[in-house]
């Protein structure tokens, strides 16, 4: 039998090997299509949580030795063609699975396998692993597929302009319970107690919180989680879950422009304070305007940023989620869970 690949991910080490797991995603349109390849590595090992925890993940990692919760963020225009390989060093059977384009290949143990992704629209895919669903997809198989419109379109499928910046919030719930019988093979408990809340595999310890603002474990302190904008710089954050529990995503600061919710556009766009998320695979996305924040005091401007600035001090607005559970997490973990901050930054 094959040597398992096992990995022990330390908060410092996790650092390195999400570099380009999750969130800001950079692109820039092009008129001609392209082929792009791109190889995954489905391995296995633990991640220390933000109380110390060990827990045992699989993920499609972007090499033998590192372990990358969430996959990387695949980006494509209409039109191209990504050729994504796939290795699985397991020794449990896997697949690769985008359920919007039709995509669903089984990896059985120690194979290669090579899948093309072609996509006709533009929008926001999860690609995950369907094997004993949701067991794999709940332990860390799982990622963002995002399709822009072809280099000569430059507006959003609502008809508006694109946006200065585009991220990706991936949303999980962890059980460490269950991660322990998926380990083993063995059946998942009857009940799914979820004690962890992340986004982008990412804590939410605020600043203060002990040992907080380190930038393997905290969102806040990740440049591709926390968003750092000028005023008027719009902001498109799509929102996928992984996990099981439905969220209720709520951000200070600005009413958010609600866009769409698992893959159907919006007729008309609300203004919302907080947009439901639907558990299992759901997806929601939305534009965080970067407005000066209605009634705030001191008011938000060019002005009284650059003043901040000068001061040592920043703008910044909480995203949270509304639902009971995230802040309890078992009773241990308030607020640590699923939270970010949008920055105001100075010109
Ligand atoms: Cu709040």
């Amino acid at each position: 039998m094959k040597r398992r690949t096992f990995l022990k991910i330390s908060s410092t080490a996790l650092l390195g090997s999400v570099a380009n797991a999750s969130g800001l995603v950079r692109w820039i349109p092009r008129a001609e299509a392209a082929t792009l390849n791109k190889t995954f590595y489905i391995n296995e090992g633990y991640i220390e949580q933000a109380d110390g925890v060990d827990v045992y993940f699989r993920g499609f990692s972007n090499s033998s030795n590192s372990l990358n919760i969430p996959g990387e963020v695949l980006v494509m225009q209409v039109g191209d063609t990504i050729n994504l390989t796939i290795r699985n060093n397991l020794n449990t059977q896997h697949s690769f699975v985008i359920d919007e384009l039709g995509i669903n290949t089984n990896i059985p143990s120690g194979s290669t396998k090579t899948i093309t992704i072609r996509a006709s629209n533009p929008g926001t895919h999860m690609y995950y692993d369907a094997v004993d669903l949701p067991d794999n997809r709940l332990v860390g198989l799982h990622g963002a597929l995002v399709v822009f419109p072809n280099g000569e379109d430059t507006t959003i499928e609502s008809g508006r302009d694109m946006p200065k910046h585009e991220f990706v919030w991936m949303f999980n719930d962890i059980d460490p319970a269950w991660h322990t019988a998926i380990q083993y093979g063995n059946n998942t408990p009857n009940k799914y107690i979820p004690r962890y809340f992340t986004l982008n595999g990412l804590y939410g310890r605020p600043p203060g919180a002990q040992g907080s603002m380190n930038s393997g474990l905290d969102s806040m302190a990740d440049k591709r989680t926390a968003i750092h904008a000028h005023l008027g710089e719009r902001t498109r954050i799509r929102c996928l879950n992984a996990g099981l529990a439905q969220h209720a995503v709520h951000c200070h600061g600005n009413h958010m422009e609600w866009l769409s919710s698992n893959g159907q556009q919006r007729e008309h766009i609300w203004l919302k304070d907080i947009i439901p998320l639907d558990g299992n695979g759901g997806t929601m996305e939305f534009i965080f305007p970067f407005d000066p924040p209605p009634d705030a005091w001191p008011e938000v401007t060019n002005s009284t940023l650059a003043k901040a600035k000068a001061e040592g001090r920043h703008f910044a607005y909480p995203m949270h989620l509304h639902d009971e559970m995230t802040q309890t997490a078992g009773g241990g973990l308030y607020m640590f869970g699923a939270l970010t901050d949008l920055y105001f930054e100075s010109n």
